[in-house]
C-alpha cells in the first residue's frame, strides 16, 4: 500500500448523557477521524480516541492532529508499506504520543484489508463471528441510582457491568450493587484514583466478588500494583498502565495485574495490540477490549480486534445508540442481547456516512506531501 493523501477531520461530537470518572466528566468532545487513501482511490479511517483534555493520558486531539501533520503523516506517505504491521515501527522515531500514531496506523489496516477484499477481523486472524459486549457506567450521583441503571443494562443482556468508582464513591455503591445483584459479571475502574495508603479500604472490595479491579493506582505504575496484588484477592486489570507490548511484558512480569484491558489506541496501533494480546495468550493472562466512547470507526476496530481468541471477557464496545444520538457510519453498531455481530464486509466493515460527517466537522485538512 501507498498512501497519496490523508484527510484529516476534526468532528464536534455530544454524548446522548454526561460519563463522569474519577478524573473528570465527559459530555462535549472532539475527535480526528483520520482518512487514508491511498493510489487506488481506496479510503481507510481511523480515529484519535483521544478526548478534548490531557486527564486520562497525557494526549488530547488538538496534540493527536498536531503530531499527525508535523510528524506522522510526513513519515508514511508516499512511501511503500507492504504490511500494517510494519507501520509501528515506522512511527518508533516520535516518542509516546501512542492515540496520535493510532489514528493513522488502524486506517492503514482499513485500506489494506479492503484492498485484499478482506475483513478486518479476518486480515488479523480472528476467527470469532460474535463478540460479547459489557457496559462501562460512569459515576452516579447516589448507589440507588447506580442500582436502577445496572438493572437496566443486565436486562438489556451486558455480559459485563463495568462500575466507575473513586474514593467517597466506592464500597456503598459496589455492596448495593452487588446486593441487588448477587450474581452480576461485575467489575470497578478507579482510574488511578488510589495509591498504596488505601490498602486496607481497597481490601474490603474482595467481598464483593468482582471479577476484577481496573487501574486502582497511579497512571504510570507497575510497581506498587505488583505489591496491591500480593496483598488482595481481587484480579487487578491494567489500562493507563500498559502503552507498549514491553509494558505488557514488565507487568506480567512482576505480577502487576492479572488481566489487561487492550485500548488500540493507547497502545498506538492494532498491531501492537495484537502483539500484547499474543503474549497475554502464551501467557495465560486473559485481555479484553476497553473503549474511549468511541464514534464508529473506532468502534469498528475495537469490534475487529475482539474477534482475536484470547478477548475471553466481554469489552467495552456497547451499541452506537448508547452513545450518540446518530453515530457517523452505517450501518450503526447494534448488539442483541449482549452479542454483537463481527462484520463480515471488507475493511471495518461499515461505511461513513458523509453527510452526517459533513454536519459534524469543524475542521478539515488535506496532506499530500
Ligand atoms: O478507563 O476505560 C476507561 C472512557 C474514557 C476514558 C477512559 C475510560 C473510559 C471508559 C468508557 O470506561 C468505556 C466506553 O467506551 O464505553
Ligand atoms: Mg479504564
Amino acid at each position: 500500500v501507498k498512501i497519496k493523501e490523508v484527510v484529516l477531520h476534526t468532528v464536534k461530537m455530544r454524548l446522548i448523557a454526561p460519563f463522569t470518572t474519577s478524573f473528570g466528566t465527559f459530555q462535549e468532545k472532539h475527535v480526528c477521524l483520520v482518512e487514508a487513501i491511498d493510489e487506488s482511490g481506496i479510503s481507510g479511517w481511523g480515529e484519535t480516541t483521544t478526548s478534548d483534555e490531557p486527564y486520562y493520558n497525557e494526549e488530547t486531539t488538538h496534540t493527536a492532529v498536531y503530531m499527525l501533520k508535523d510528524f506522522l503523516i510526513p513519515r508514511i506517505i508516499h512511501k511503500t508499506i507492504n504490511h500494517p504491521l510494519d507501520v509501528h515501527d515506522m512511527l518508533t522515531f516520535v516518542r509516546r504520543n501512542q492515540i496520535a500514531k493510532s489514528a493513522i496506523e488502524t486506517a492503514i489496516w482499513d485500506v489494506f484489508a479492503k484492498k485484499n477484499n478482506l475483513p478486518l477481523s479476518e486480515l488479523i486472524g480472528g476467527m470469532k463471528t460474535e463478540i460479547e459486549v459489557g457496559k462501562s457506567i460512569g459515576i452516579q450521583e447516589s448507589p440507588e441510582k447506580l442500582v436502577e441503571k445496572v438493572g437496566e443494562y443486565v436486562k438489556e443482556g451486558f455480559r459485563k457491568i463495568k462500575v466507575k468508582i473513586a474514593p467517597g464513591a466506592d464500597l456503598d455503591y459496589i455492596e448495593a450493587v452487588r446486593k441487588a445483584f448477587p450474581d452480576a459479571p461485575l467489575m470497578a475502574d478507579a482510574n488511578s484514583a488510589y495509591t498504596l495508603n488505601d490498602i486496607e479500604h481497597l481490601k474490603k472490595l474482595d467481598q464483593y466478588n468482582l471479577m476484577m479491579i481496573e487501574q486502582p493506582l497511579a497512571h504510570d505504575d507497575i510497581i506498587d500494583h505488583a505489591t496491591l496484588q500480593r496483598e488482595i484477592q481481587t484480579p487487578i486489570c491494567l489500562d493507563e498502565s500498559i502503552h507498549s507490548l514491553e509494558d505488557a511484558r514488565k507487568a506480567l512480569q512482576l505480577g502487576s495485574c492479572r488481566i489487561i484491558n487492550i485500548k488500540i489506541g493507547r497502545v498506538g496501533g492494532l498491531g501492537e495490540a495484537i502483539r500484547i494480546h499474543d503474549l497475554c495468550r502464551d501467557n495465560g493472562v486473559p485481555v479484553w477490549c476497553g473503549g474511549m466512547l468511541e464514534t464508529g470507526i473506532g468502534r469498528a476496530h475495537n469490534i475487529a480486534l475482539t474477534s482475536l481468541s484470547n478477548f475471553t471477557i466481554p469489552g467495552d464496545t456497547a451499541p452506537s445508540s448508547h452513545y450518540w444520538d446518530e453515530d457517523i457510519i452505517e450501518p450503526e453498531v447494534t448488539m442483541d442481547l449482549g452479542i454483537i455481530q463481527v462484520q463480515s464486509g471488507p475493511g471495518i466493515g461499515f461505511e461513513v456516512n458523509r453527510k452526517k460527517l459533513e454536519q459534524l466537522t469543524i475542521e478539515k485538512e488535506r496532506i499530500t506531501t
